[in-house]
């Protein structure tokens, strides 16, 4: 991680326009205030990635509220071929006019691991030059790529930063794949995250699972695990197994679409 930090700091002095991914599932969580200091005012777009995947409802709030705040956001799905198009003419327009032929310009991609950069990148590039999936810490060094004569676009590695004091926030980027999962407990992550789940989305948890939210979230957790047959030879609930299952179920969409931070809460 702190090399890619060095290699964001060397490149940002040539940029002219940020383009920050944010998980539109957890825009505030999925925000490094290390590359807010390192970006320092250069122009920087806001994009709300997998917003595929998340409540439509919450998204169309927090560009709202990040619009409100005078920073250039939009809602995007990294693999529709149109939602590189958008993205070009929105970071264009943050950039005064130069002749772009004597000096490109020059976008960089940033934000957490696995929030979708290279997947981004590919599709602006119009094919695949930058391995992406779904795990963390993909990318290993910045990729270049000359889109036109006028324009030079950046893939860079994912940077954390070096301390995760909100517990909370750490939990959910764990919840949806951007930390490891051997950095936290399987089953805190998976308690934390339905604990989140039952305060919007209590019907969806009843419609998958067949449980109703009990008073602790371990406990409806363990009725999962009982629902979906992850039992050890004495009948006890495998815990592990439970865990997988639902944090599967979470990061691939199968709760449905699914906001784990709303604004203003
Ligand atoms: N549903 C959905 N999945 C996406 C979207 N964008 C990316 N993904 C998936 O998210 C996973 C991670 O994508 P990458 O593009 O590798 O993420 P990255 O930010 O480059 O990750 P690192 O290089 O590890 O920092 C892949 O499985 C992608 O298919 C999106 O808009 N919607
Ligand atoms: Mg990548």
């Amino acid at each position: 991680m702190h090399r890619a930090r060095q290699q964001l700091a060397k490149l940002l002095p040539k940029t002219d326009v940020v383009i920050e991914l944010l998980d539109a599932r957890l825009p505030q969580a999925s925000r490094n205030p290390l590359l807010h200091e390192l970006r320092g005012h250069r122009p920087c777009l806001t994009v709300l990635s997998k917003s595929d995947l998340a409540d439509p409802e919450a998204t169309q709030a927090w560009v709202a509220s990040l619009r409100s705040q005078g920073q250039p956001t939009m809602p995007a799905v990294a693999t529709a071929p149109h939602a590189g198009r958008r993205i070009l003419q929105a970071a264009r327009q943050l950039v005064p006019p130069r002749n772009f032929r004597l000096r490109p310009l020059m976008l960089l991609i940033v934000g957490i691991p696995n929030v979708g950069k290279s997947t981004l990148f590919n599709t602006l590039v119009g094919r695949t030059v930058s391995q992406a999936a779904d795990k963390a810490a993909i990318t290993r060094a910045p990729k270049r790529i000359f889109l036109d004569d006028e324009t030079t676009l950046f893939d860079t590695p994912g940077v954390l930063w070096p301390k995760l004091e909100d517990q909370e926030g750490a939990l959910l980027l764990a919840a949806t794949g951007a930390i490891r999962e051997t950095a936290l407990d399987l089953w805190t992550i998976a308690v934390g995250a339905l604990a989140l789940l039952e305060r919007h989305y209590a019907e969806r948890l009843r419609q998958r699972y067949g449980v109703t939210c009990a008073p602790a979230p371990e406990e409806t957790l363990l009725a999962i695990g009982r629902q979906r047959g992850c039992l050890r030879s004495k009948g006890e609930v495998d815990m592990e197994k439970t865990a997988r299952i639902f944090l599967s179920d979470l990061r691939e969409g199968k709760l449905g679409r699914i906001s784990l931070q709303w604004p203003n809460h």
